[in-house]
Parts: C-alpha cells; structure tokens; sequence
C-alpha cells in the first residue's frame, strides 16, 4: 500500500461538540449545523490535498464519563461498564456525524480511536498515522474522535480530540489544523460569561495572557485545545480557531482565508 504524499498539504479539522450539539442538552445534536458543515466542507475539498475530520464530545461523551467521574481521564474504581458506556455515546455521534456527511457525498471513513491510539501516563502518546495515510491515499476522508484509548500505565484514559488532531497534524506534518467551535474564535476572557470580552484575531500561544472559563467537560475544555496546540504551531502548522455556527466560516477557513483567531509562537 503506497504511503499518501502530503503533496498539496493534508488538512486537519476538528470539530468541537460545541458546534455538533447542544452541549447542554442530554445526547442533542445540532443536525441542521451538521449538514452545513457537510455541505462547506464539500464545496472546499476539491482545492484540498486531502483532508482528517476529528470530532469532539459534547453532549454525548461527556456527560456519560462525567456520571462515571472520569473527569481526569481515569477512575480506578469505574466499573467496566463505564468504558462500555463511554464508547457507545461517542459512537452514536460519530454515527450522526459521518451520515450527515455521506449525506453530501463525502467519502468519510472512521477509525475507532481506541484501535489506533495508545495513551501513557494519562497522556496521548502513540497514534497509528500511516493508517490515516493509507486511508487519504484512497481518496477517503478519515474521521476519528475523542474517546477512551487503553493506557500502558493507567489501563485507559480519555483522550481529547483536541490532543488527536494535534498528534495527527504534527505526525502527518499538515499544512493546517482548524479547531471549529461555538465561539468567532480566542478571547481574552470566556465570551459566553463577560459580554464585554475581546476577539483577539491573532495569539501568540508563548507571549499573550488568555483567561479561560470554569472548565465543565471531562477533558478540559478550550484551555486543553490552546495549550495542545503550541505543539502544532512550534512544528510549523498553521492553527485557527473558527466559529463553525456561522454560516460560511469552516469553508473559508479550509480555503486559507483569515477568519477567527490564527494562533502563533
Ligand atoms: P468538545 O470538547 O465537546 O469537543 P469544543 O471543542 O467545541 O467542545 P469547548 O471545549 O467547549 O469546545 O470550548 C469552547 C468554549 O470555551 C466556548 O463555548 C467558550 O464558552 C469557552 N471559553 C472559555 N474561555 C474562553 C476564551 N478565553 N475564549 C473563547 N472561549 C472560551
Ligand atoms: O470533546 C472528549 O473529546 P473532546 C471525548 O474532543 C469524551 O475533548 C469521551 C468525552
């Protein structure tokens, strides 16, 4: 099997659950949302030279691991059950997920994260990338998300999607990573709890003073995804945050257009 050859450079979007559901709502997608992203996406890939989608949580996957106190990725005393319960929810979007874009024609294919991810210490540390290749180079569209990977020290941990589509894009040495999420992008403080909060269309991830909002989800929140994405950044892939719940945004970002905030040094 020929190794895919990044060529025109992969693109990695990761979807936040933010933008695919009502993160306060019980296993509630956001379904016209999600055939909106379908369609932009549809309508950029052909100027793309290949393309990884990874999804988030929200709704779905962090409420169950949140009921089984996973909060810090693992709980010793979690019944097996949790585990069970925790891959089925994220199952179930990404089975929401991938027919909102088959839907359009898109040639997605999902990989089961815990088939190709290891974690060590709590840590994301392996993730089977050729596969990824193997997959761009048959002209599909790989799509994996955030969920329980087995640990070589813990048993298991939960892994972001934020940390999975850093690993991807620093280990595929993509041209660009662009986290879609409910918000026009970073602000110096959470929007959502000071109105008077402001955009900062550029941040620099070693200079510039962010202050995140109480985080509510399992794997921590957007403090997780700004601190992740230094890795990519310093290894020379170009990073945004864009807002996915306006119209025409993701496909400008995938068109290299400056929309939302471009994380730098
Ligand atoms: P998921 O983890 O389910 O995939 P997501 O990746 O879409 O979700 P979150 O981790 O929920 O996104 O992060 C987005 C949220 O971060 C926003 O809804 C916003 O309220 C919150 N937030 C906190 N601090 C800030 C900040 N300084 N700038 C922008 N958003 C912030
Ligand atoms: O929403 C978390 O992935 P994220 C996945 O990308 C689970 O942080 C299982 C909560």
């Amino acid at each position: 099997m020929n190794e895919y050859d990044p060529g025109n450079g992969v693109v990695i979007v990761k979807i936040g659950g933010s933008v695919l559901t009502f993160k306060e709502k019980f296993f509630e997608p956001r379904t016209e949302i999600i055939a909106q992203l379908a369609q932009e996406i549809k309508n950029a890939l052909p100027r793309l030279g290949g393309l990884i989608l990874v999804h988030g949580g929200g709704s779905f996957g962090h409420p169950v691991a949140a009921h089984y106190l996973l909060q810090k990725g693992y709980a010793s005393n979690a019944p097996a059950i949790a585990l069970t319960e925790v891959e089925d929810a994220m199952r179930k979007l990404n089975g929401i997920v991938e027919e909102g874009l088959a839907r359009v024609g898109l040639p997605v294919f999902t990989v089961q994260t815990s088939a190709v991810a290891r974690a060590r210490q709590g840590k994301l540390a392996e993730i089977n990338t050729s596969f990824f290749s193997e997959l761009l180079s048959l002209s599909l569209i790989p799509i994996t998300y955030g969920s329980l990977i087995f640990d070589e020290t813990l048993g298991y941990t939960i892994v972001s999607g934020d940390d999975i589509s850093v690993k991807l894009a620093v280990g595929l040495g993509a041209k660009s990573l662009i986290f879609v999420s409910d918000v026009d992008g970073l602000y110096d403080r959470d929007p959502k709890i000071h109105p008077d909060a402001k955009l900062l269309r550029k941040v620099s991830l070693t200079r510039d003073h962010v202050i995140f909002g109480e985080v509510k989800d399992v794997t921590g929140g957007i403090r997780n995804k700004v601190e992740n994405a230094g890795l990519a950044v310093s290894s020379g892939v170009a990073v945004r945050l864009i807002n996915g719940l306006r119209r025409g945004n993701l496909y400008a970002a995938l068109n290299g257009e400056d929309v939302g905030t471009e994380f730098i040094e």
